[in-house]
């Protein structure tokens, strides 16, 4: 307690989210996500990995431009994707198919330890463990949680870092 001021509930860290764009600047648009995030309430990101480019996985349209972020928040999961949706629907994310190109998409890989399947959210994300694109960003933040294995059988998918964790600055 600060000057009669409650505080709230202390801030849950690794919460892991995965960025990704392959329509519009890149780069720019997960710029802005992370500083979007990083004023959402409660929430700090701790953590950025590497910028990767990567050939589309299950999907279509141009290369992508994909990170991932490690953030300590007091939201609850259902608020942070609530929030991601929102900063996904201001960065222009249209929905026309499944795996359609998108300006700008934000999943929640890890939040802590928990484990929640319900309609609208699947913690651990369901299909991280087959994607590149997630478990090499992963492996730059927490190498011991990525185990060579599960990086050997994405081993086959086509990525590569662009830019080193400073790619995005101040958030
Ligand atoms: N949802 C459930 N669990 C979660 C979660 N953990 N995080 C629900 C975020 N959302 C979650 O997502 C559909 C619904 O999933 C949401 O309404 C939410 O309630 P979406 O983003 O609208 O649709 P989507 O894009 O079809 O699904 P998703 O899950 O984002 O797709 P994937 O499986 O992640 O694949 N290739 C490369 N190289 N890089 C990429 O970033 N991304 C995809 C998208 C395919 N290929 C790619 C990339
Ligand atoms: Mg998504």
């Amino acid at each position: 307690m600060l000057l009669g001021v409650p505080e709230g509930p202390p801030a849950l860290s690794g919460v892991f989210v995965g960025l990704g764009a392959n329509l519009g600047d890149r780069e720019a648009t997960l710029r802005s996500a992370l500083h979007a995030i990083g004023q959402l309430p409660g929430t700090r990101v701790e953590r950025v990995s590497p910028l990767y480019g990567s050939a589309p996985v299950d999907a279509g349209g141009p290369d992508y431009r994909n990170a991932v972020a490690e953030l300590a928040t007091t939201l609850t999961p259902q608020a942070l994707l609530q929030a991601l949706q929102i900063i996904e629907q201001s960065a222009g994310r249209e929905r026309p198919y499944r795996n359609a190109p998108r300006t700008l998409d934000l999943d929640i890989l890890w939040f802590g330890d928990q484990v929640i399947d319900t309609p609208e959210l699947v913690v651990p994300h369901p299909r991280m463990m087959e994607r590149a694109f997630v478990l090499r960003p992963l492996a730059d933040l927490v190498p011991q949680r990525v185990d060579a294995s599960a990086l050997s059988k994405v081993a086959d998918q086509s990525i590569e870092p662009l830019q080193g964790p400073g790619w995005v600055a101040g958030v």
